[in-house]
């Protein structure tokens, strides 16, 4: 597993998928929001996060959900500033989840080792400079604008090279502004400007996302396109039933390699990556079949007791299998 430098050494030594669990210390978000505004709640849903086996907690205090309004900056400091404090000094890999210089700057000093930025730097034009002058990793997720009327940016000819393509301009400007691509995450940013059909176009490539060289994270979590895929008729299946579907798509990205998932349901998407790597460990050391000899069957053995050939012709001796 290739890791972004300036990850936690504990975290850099891990050899599967990372769980970024999502901690939302917001009123509205999609999932969670309001369930962790009270500080002394939102700590302890961490601390039972970690304890399920996250391995970052993503602590978050401005909603990103489709139509959501900006908040003050005061107001998500006041949010994040708390929480990643007693976080960090329980010793928790904390990431922040802001598009905000200013946040990402103040949650690093009370004590987050990760910056994850929605906007791949875009929202905010003093993002790049902060970055460059710490040594923190950097999660640049895609993204076309905010969420006001991020719906309407959602016009691909091709998704996959699009975002491929916007995800490699901002791996170049981080670069050009001093962040080391070395450091760097992407994400296409499920759900952000994207239709459920684009969604599953990403992640039916996420080869393509993988060969841009970077780790990559994954944030499907009980996302609307999983509402959209799991519905009975017209009616979307509420959020707290998509736990599994995150999970189904947490297996398959680990097999493929993704770097981490972020995700609300920790322990699910564990269990999730255990059987992924269990499941190429053992493809990896299966032997490979030897061919089948090419000698003819002995005398008054049929040739229907060879193995390729069981079914045999039908009684018709049309040389078509009875099943077909
Ligand atoms: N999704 C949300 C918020 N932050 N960060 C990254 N890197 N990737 C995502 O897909 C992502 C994110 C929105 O989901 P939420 O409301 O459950 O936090």
């Amino acid at each position: 597993m290739a890791h972004p430098e300036g990850l936690p050494a504990a975290l850099a030594a891990q050899q599967r998928t990372l769980v970024m669990a999502v901690l939302n210390v917001t009123p509205d978000s999609f999932s969670d929001g309001g369930r962790f505004v009270d500080v002394d709640v939102a700590v302890a849903h961490a601390l039972d996060q970690v304890r399920a086996g996250a391995d970052i907690v993503d602590v978050g205090g401005e909603s990103t959900r489709p139509g959501a309004a900006r908040v003050p900056v005061e107001e998500e400091l006041r949010r994040v500033l708390p929480v990643i404090g007693r976080l960090a000094r329980a010793g928790v890999a904390v990431s922040i989840d802001t598009m905000r210089a200013e946040v990402a700057h103040r949650a690093v000093e009370a004590g987050a080792r990760i910056v994850n930025d929605v906007s791949g730097g875009l929202a905010d034009p003093q993002m790049i400079g902060y970055l460059a002058g710490v040594d923190v990793p950097y999660i640049a997720m895609h993204w076309r604008g905010h969420s006001a009327d991020m719906d309407a940016r959602a016009r691909y000819a091709d998704v996959v090279a699009e975002v491929r393509g916007e995800l490699a301009a901002r791996l170049d400007a981080l670069e050009a502004g001093g962040v080391g691509r070395r450091r760097v995450v992407v994400d296409p940013g499920l759900g952000f400007a994207k239709t459920g059909a684009h969604n599953w176009a990403l992640l039916g490539a996420l080869p393509r996302l993988l060969d841009l060289g970077r780790p990559v994270l994954v944030g499907a979590s009980r996302k609307r396109f999983l509402g959209e895929l799991l519905a009975e008729g017209d009616v979307p299946r509420p959020v707290d039933g998509r736990d599994a579907a995150t999970d189904a798509i947490t297996a398959l990205a680990a097999a493929q390699g993704v770097w981490a998932v972020r995700v609300h349901d920790v322990r699910g998407s564990r269990d999730a990556i255990a059987v992924a790597g269990a499941w190429s460990a053992s493809a990896s050391a299966a032997p490979t079949r030897p061919a089948a000899p090419r000698t003819p069957p002995p005398a008054g053995r049929m040739e229907a007791d060879t193995p390729g050939a069981r079914g045999g012709r039908n009684r018709k001796g049309t040389g078509r299998r009875s099943h077909e």
